[in-house]
């Protein structure tokens, strides 16, 4: 088998990409197609071509890995497509799986397209931060439709095959063995002449209105990000400019935006998301079970949270309390988010009474006798945890997998009050629960690989990006957020104000600053957690500015005043009292006032993170750099196109954020050190650490 087959079936002649897993466009394919279409033209006795993927797909775009290879070296996507488009017999493209980016640009510049029903095709360049760069741009439109090419690029969200079918873009659904009916369908089209080009398509009647809103639209949905734009005014092109305007504009702009920071660091987080399933010293065939129940203990806001997620796949869940009264809350908080959802028409009140028949209340924690995993999600207090386990420890069966929710506390110390350590695990959920994409799998020291390969499984499953860490207090997440939030309100003793913080981050794509997360949190929570360790320290009682806040009744959005105040439109507003009560503590504690630029902010808070996400990798709590990156992506909204803290820390070069430490009197870890020295970087380091 070669990287592209040719295989005559009559006057066919079948070209068969075989690029596993996913067919990309990576050298050796290009070579391949052209040898094709060299033999189809050469060979009078073929009257069409067939272009179908081998194995489990049609071709999944152009090789993300190959973007920065530099340009004479990288497959020539925009050659081979120029000549498919101009090829003088007619070229099918058999669509079965997803046809993406490149892929789909493929089938775009072949004269018909056929598809099997399952099959799904989009352009979803825009996630990586570019935009279809091989005509997607300009042919898509040319079909769809301006409005539904600009969604379909804006959003970067594939279609299925017969909406394909409905919009034109597919000519044909093969029911049946796909290739069998490609190959019929272009001997039945081999005499048409003309050959339909969709290049030598026009567009019309597109009102001007479109394209301004779709400008509006990208501001909330892609702020500060870069190929969007481009995409809209190449969708524009096709209005005003022929074919081939376009299309050299499109090359133009498609390496403005792939030599961009913000693609470098969608791209990373790409494969960063995709190797944080990797567990080094896990292989393939580690044994997992099959999760066919849960239990959950705790039906507050964490708990039921967590028991969406199973009951949104079709996995009962047993929901234990200690008061009827809680239960009767957290079913009831549980159900009004369904329908809540149904409102919206996410959901049909069926899917909502189906979801809650699946969910058991029970006051009787013996009745998570049969669950394959029980998940522990009550208060942070290791007595209780530790209790709840002890009894878990009798009443669970025998290899079910006993895990705990906890944000902080030590999951070996929970573990060892059960006689199977093994089977204990911690699942770090993120609040709400059932919408944060983020699940921090906590390794303790004796968890064995199947519970931690069931775990990953179990994650993906139902819907959430599973990263596993190792055990220290509050984890990767958190442990590096306190850093940050040390840092911020540093940064308020020093002359800004709390606004100023937000803004800086804000302005950076994230869209909530420090401030804002603790008032979401609310402030309460890390005030008893500060009052609580000086009390075991023996220490005085905290008396920061931010303690003062919560003495006066100001716990964050729930009591509609924090650091801010809020409205109805939960809006944060600034608020002159505390504003006062800063300005007095400054002045109490001697704290000179000073300007602070955005820059100052941006880099102390940002690279506080990073500081800390360097130690947590010198102490392997986190296998790589890039786990911690998707962690801030889908646990704390740190923007993908910036790659993430460590991403963005390796954007701006070590070297730099070591200096930028040292000038703000903060000690570099020794790791983060040791790279600026060498002059090297996470990604560097984690790729030696993958092949060491
Ligand atoms: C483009 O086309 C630009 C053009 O417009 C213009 C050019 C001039 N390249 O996700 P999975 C790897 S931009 C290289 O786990 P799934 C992936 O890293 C491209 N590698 O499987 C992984 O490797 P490993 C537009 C790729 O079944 C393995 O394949 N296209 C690529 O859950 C399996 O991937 C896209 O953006 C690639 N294009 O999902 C599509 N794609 O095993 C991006 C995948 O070493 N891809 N890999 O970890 C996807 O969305 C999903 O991978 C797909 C399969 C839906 C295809």
């Amino acid at each position: 088998m070669s990287i592209v087959d040719q295989t005559r079936e009559g006057d066919i002649l079948v070209l068969t990409i075989n690029n596993p897993p996913v067919n990309a466009f990576s050298p050796g394919v290009p070579e391949g197609l052209h040898a094709g279409l060299d033999a189809a033209e050469g060979e009078e006795g073929i009257r069409g071509v067939v272009i179908i993927g081998g194995g489990r797909t049609f071709v999944a775009g152009a090789d993300i890995k190959t973007f920065d290879l530099p340009r004479e070296q990288a497959p020539d996507l925009r050659g081979f497509i120029s000549r498919l488009d101009a090829f003088p017999k007619p070229t099918v493209a058999a669509i079965h799986g997803t046809a993406l980016g490149g892929g789909l640009e493929i089938a775009l510049a072949c004269n018909y397209r056929v598809a099997t029903k399952d099959a799904k095709m989009g352009l979803p360049e825009v996630k990586l931060g570019v935009l279809p760069g091989a005509g997607g741009t300009q042919r898509l439109p040319r079909v769809v439709g301006v409005e539904k090419a600009l969604e379909m690029m804006l959003s970067g969200n594939p279609i299925k095959a017969m909406e394909a079918k409905e919009l034109g873009l597919v000519d044909h659904l093969v029911e049946g063995d796909l290739r069998e009916g490609a190959v019929a369908f272009a001997r039945e089209h081999a005499n048409a002449r003309p050959l339909p080009r969709i290049s030598e398509r026009t567009v019309e009647g597109v009102s001007p209105q479109v394209f301004a809103a779709a400008r509006e639209g990208i501001k909330k949905t892609h702020r500060g990000q870069l190929s969007p734009g481009f995409i809209i005014d190449l969708a524009e092109m096709t209005t005003t400019q022929p074919f081939a305007v376009g299309w050299e504009e499109e090359a133009r702009l498609f390496m403005a935006a792939k030599d961009s920071p913000q693609s470098r660091g969608l791209r990373h987080i790409f494969f960063a998301e995709r190797e944080a399933g990797k567990i080094p010293g896990l292989t393939k065939d580690t044994p997992t079970t099959e999760i066919k129940s849960a239990g959950i203990i705790g039906a507050g806001t964490m708990g039921g949270g967590i028991a969406m997620n199973f009951l949104n796949v079709g996995i009962p869940v047993t929901i234990v309390e200690t008061q009827q009264e809680a239960l009767d809350r957290g079913l009831s908080v549980i159900r009004r988010n369904y329908e809540n959802t149904a409102k919206k028409g996410r959901l049909t009140m069926e899917d909502v009474e189906k979801r809650m028949a699946l969910l058991t209340p029970t006051l009787n924690m013996e009745d998570l006798a049969d669950a394959d995993i029980i998940i522990e999600a009550v208060f942070e207090d290791m007595g209780v945890k530790k209790d709840i386990f002890t009894r878990l420890d009798a009443i669970a069966k025998p290899g079910a997998i006993l895990a705990t929710n906890t944000s902080t506390l030590d999951v070996n110390e929970i573990a060892a009050v059960t006689g199977r350590p093994e089977q204990v695990i911690g699942l770090h959920f993120f609040s709400p629960a059932n919408v944060m994409k983020l699940l921090e799998i906590v390794r303790a020291d004796k968890t064995s690989d199947s519970v931690l390969a069931t775990s990953m499984a179990l994650a993906r499953r139902i819907g959430k990006v599973g990263v596993v860490v190792g055990v220290c207090d509050g984890f990767v997440g958190n442990r590096m957020i306190h850093r940050y939030g040390d840092e911020a309100r540093k940064l308020v003793e020093e002359g800004a104000n709390p606004q100023d913080a937000d803004a800086a981050m804000n302005a950076l794509g994230l869209p909530m600053g420090p401030f804002q997360m603790s008032d979401m949190a609310g402030l309460d929570v890390g005030y008893l957690i500060r009052q609580h360790q000086a009390k075991v320290r023996g220490a005085p009682k905290p008396d920061g500015w931010l303690d003062r806040i919560v003495e006066r009744g100001r716990k964050g959005q729930k009591t509609q005043a924090g650091i801010y105040d809020y409205g109805e439109d939960r809006k944060p507003k600034p608020n002159a009292e505390v504003a006062q009560l800063i300005e007095d503590y400054r002045a109490e504690k001697g704290l000179e006032s000073r300007e602070l630029t955005q820059e100052e902010i941006t880099e102390r808070l940002v690279y506080s993170l990073v500081n800390e996400g360097a130690q947590i990798l010198d102490e392997g709590i986190a296998q790589r750099a890039g786990d911690i990156d998707v962690i801030y992506i889908y646990g704390y909204g740190f923007p993908a196109h910036h790659g993430g803290p460590m991403g963005y820390a390796d954007e701006m070069g070590l070297g730099n954020v070591v200096a930028a430490l040292e000038k703000y009197g903060q000690t570099p870890a020794p790791l983060l050190k040791r790279l600026a020295e060498e002059g090297g970087s996470f990604a560097g380091w984690d790729k030696a650490k993958a092949s060491a």
